[in-house]
């Protein structure tokens, strides 16, 4: 399409199927102000905020990932992108987290080291703080050293790990193995996710749980949690 096409593009005037697949397009091309701007007309029209995450942005960022895979996309655009899919859930943030719900329990989450990609963990850290979990979230590129402090400092329940990379995921061993030698594994819930990993790979490293996407990752949270305080009132 041309510049002069696109400009003619109004995006509110579009039903809420030709915006949706109109915001893939935006994010692929890093347009955030189209991306503030698609959010907010989906709101008005009464779409849940999760729904507008999943459907407009993360199913979006798909078709980013399949051409940087292909060669057909760069880092400097797909950068843009995931700043213009950042702007789409820090105005989606505050309608996900709910106040004054009941905490759930405490949670450290980061990145492993090594790893930069932090879209799909900060949006484990929104889901799981709108669902009254406290979050304590260490960023990208986390030694094993961080997380043992913050999960101490803390006092948390649950340990996350984020890994994208074939190459960071094997570091989440190295983590839980670090704290199998220092006797504190079982003091937490250790659940981990991210694009290449899977349930096997999980259960290899000695996880609680591999979660699938945020939405597993709260119900999981929720379940360990409920065993958990179960445990504690039996004993
Ligand atoms: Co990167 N990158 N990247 N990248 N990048 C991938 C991961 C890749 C699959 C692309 C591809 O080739 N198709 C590929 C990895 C290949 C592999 O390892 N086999 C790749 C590569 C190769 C690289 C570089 C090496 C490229 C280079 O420099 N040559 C480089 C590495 C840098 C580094 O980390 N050291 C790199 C850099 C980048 C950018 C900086 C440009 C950017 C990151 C920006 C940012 O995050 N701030 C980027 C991006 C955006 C991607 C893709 C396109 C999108 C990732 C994303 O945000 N997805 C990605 C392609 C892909 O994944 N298909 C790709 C959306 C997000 C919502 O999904 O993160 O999967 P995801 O999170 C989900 C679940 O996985 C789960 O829940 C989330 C929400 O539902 N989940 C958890 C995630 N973490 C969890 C933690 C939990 C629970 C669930 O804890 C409890």
């Amino acid at each position: 399409m041309s510049d002069e096409q696109e400009d003619d593009i109004i995006l509110a005037e579009l039903d809420d199927d030709e915006l949706v697949l109109q915001m893939h397009d935006d994010l692929y091309d890093g347009l955030k102000e189209e991306i503030e701007e698609g959010v907010n007309i989906l709101l008005e029209r009464g779409w849940t905020p999760y729904k507008i995450l999943t459907e407009a942005l993360v199913a979006g960022m798909k078709v980013v990932g399949d051409d940087f895979r292909d060669g057909i996309l760069f880092v400097p655009e797909v950068l843009l992108a995931a700043n213009a899919m950042k702007a789409g859930m820090f105005i989606l943030k505050p309608l996900l987290v709910e106040t004054g719900a009941p905490k759930m329990g405490k949670m450290v989450i980061g990145t492993v080291k090594g790893d930069i990609h932090d879209i799909g963990k900060n949006l484990v850290a929104m889901m799981m703080e709108g669902a009254g979990f406290e979050i304590r979230d260490l960023g990208i590129n986390n030694p094993v050293e961080d997380y043992i402090a913050a999960l101490e400092e803390e006092k948390a329940d649950i340990l996350g790990m984020s890994a994208l990379l074939t190459t960071t995921m094997p570091y989440m061993k190295v983590v839980i193995d670090t704290m199998k030698e220092k006797g504190i594994r079982d003091d937490y819930i250790i659940l981990v996710g991210g694009a290449p990993l899977n349930e096997e790979f999980g259960r290899a490293i000695g996880a609680d749980a591999y979660c699938r996407d945020a939405a597993v990752a709260v119900e999981t949270a929720k379940s360990f949690m409920s065993r958990k305080h179960n445990r504690a009132a039996e004993a």
